[in-house]
């Protein structure tokens, strides 16, 4: 391990650790979702560790924070690279945060070491990219793509705090969102280093790998409908129970995913009966499902069969399901440019990598119509992520954080 590696693994334990302070002390885990008090906090400790990397920093009008490192040439479009710190609810300390803080360090060692790149690199941390109460995710990388606007913020509210107002309690202003000048212009290439997430690598006892794809997901809420019955005079069979309708439901959402020919998962996350009487057979429950995908095919088909499927029983039990479905993104793949790119990198390192698909969705969905994208993933311990149990070795992130910088160099060729 060179000198500059154990600095910088030094560096990444303290600064994983300082970030760790920020989060709710009375959710589980490192909890630190958007637009929280330790959320908020947080971002000045970030604009910080970018100063004392040497990076110029402004806060953009989507709410994200730029740390910039200037090229030779301010005229070659930008190079970029970054992710996020927010959290989910009981999330943990690696997930965004080792894309944050590993483009913080790329960009002091490339500064330190006195390479001075021909394109401006732009380090990120992107606003709220984990899905939130608010029921948007993604929120800076959206804006900068120009896929935000203040009509969005409007149709959400949590709390009873719209979106657009905790926009202007960041002193942010929701009809200025995609007004974000570095993300207008040409940029040379979007480069994210992000745990895994999933097993794979250590699996394989690999450390890196070159992202393919990133998932598409499919969201909806199935509204069931049935009868209410005082549960202990009507009749089994005669009963319109929207519960049994949505339990159900359940279970063909997990025998979609279980099912896919390839890469495929499927998951409810929320049951939730309208009635608040344990003696009422439920009239009115809603969940709350996702359908995740690189195989464009099987997930093309996933609504017409799970809506045709939960219908079916819904009416044996003669309960009637309305659907609400969105895309909350589509399938994206890395470009093959700068996969080759990655690779060639870590190859030069001599780090053993594999090409993998991302499970995960990232910012990088949004910057992927900005910039040719890639991703450069690390690996999570037993595969655990949005958990407090999430770990990656700071050897490995280290290593990332290399073939991050190479990527980087040769990204700034010619
Ligand atoms: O949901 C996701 O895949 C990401 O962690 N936001
Ligand atoms: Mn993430
Ligand atoms: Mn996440
Ligand atoms: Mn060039």
């Amino acid at each position: 391990m060179h000198a500059t590696a154990s600095e910088t693994m030094e560096r990444l334990d303290e600064g994983i650790a300082d970030l760790s302070r920020f989060r709710d002390q009375a959710r589980p885990g490192w909890t630190r979702e958007v637009f929280s008090d330790p959320y908020r906090d947080s971002r000045t400790w970030t604009v910080q560790r970018m100063k004392d990397a040497g990076l110029e920093v402004i806060i953009d009008n989507a709410g994200n924070i730029v740390g910039r490192l200037a090229g030779r040439t301010p005229s070659a479009p930008a190079i970029v690279t970054g992710s996020h710190t927010d959290t989910v609810d009981g999330g943990g300390r690696f997930d965004g945060i080792v894309g944050v803080l590993g483009g913080i360090e790329a960009a002091r060692v490339l500064r330190e070491s006195g390479t001075r790149l021909d394109h401006d690199l732009l380090v990120v941390d992107f606003l709220g990219e984990e899905s939130n109460a608010f029921g948007l995710s993604c929120l800076g990388s959206r804006s900068a793509a120009g896929e935000l606007t203040a009509e969005d913020l409007d149709r959400q509210d949590y709390r009873g705090l719209r979106l657009g107002q905790a926009y202007t309690q960041y002193g942010l202003d929701p009809n200025k969102l995609t007004d974000v000048p570095w993300a207008r212009q040409r940029l040379k290439a979007f480069i994210e280093l992000h745990i895994e997430q999933g097993p794979t690598l250590q699996e394989r006892g690999l450390p890196l790998g070159v992202v393919t794809a990133i998932t598409g997901i499919e969201r909806f809420i199935a509204t069931f409908t049935g009868s209410a019955d005082h549960a202990g005079t009507r009749a089994m069979h005669d009963r319109r129970d929207a519960m049994v309708a949505a339990a159900e439901a359940v279970l063909a959402v997990r025998a979609e995913g279980c099912g896919a020919p390839t890469h495929g998962v499927a998951t409810s996350t929320r049951v939730e009966s309208e009635s608040r009487s344990p003696n009422v057979v439920p009239s009115l429950v809603h969940m709350h499902s996702e359908v995740r995908s690189v195989d464009p095919t099987w997930l093309s088909g996933v609504k017409g069969r799970l809506t045709r499927e939960i219908a079916a029983k819904a009416a044996e039990s003669g309960v009637d399901v309305e659907f609400d479905w969105s895309t909350d993104n589509p399938i994206v793949n890395a470009d093959p440019g700068v996969q080759d790119i990655a690779a060639s990198a870590a190859d030069t390192l001599g780090i053993p990598w594999m090409p993998i698909p991302s499970g995960a969705t990232h910012d990088a969905v949004h910057m992927a119509t900005l910039a040719p994208m890639g991703m450069i993933f690390v690996p999570s311990k037993d595969g655990k992520s949005h958990c407090p149990e999430e770990w990656t070795d700071t050897a490995d992130i280290a290593l990332g954080i290399e073939a991050l910088v190479q990527t980087i160099t040769n990204l700034d060729g010619p």
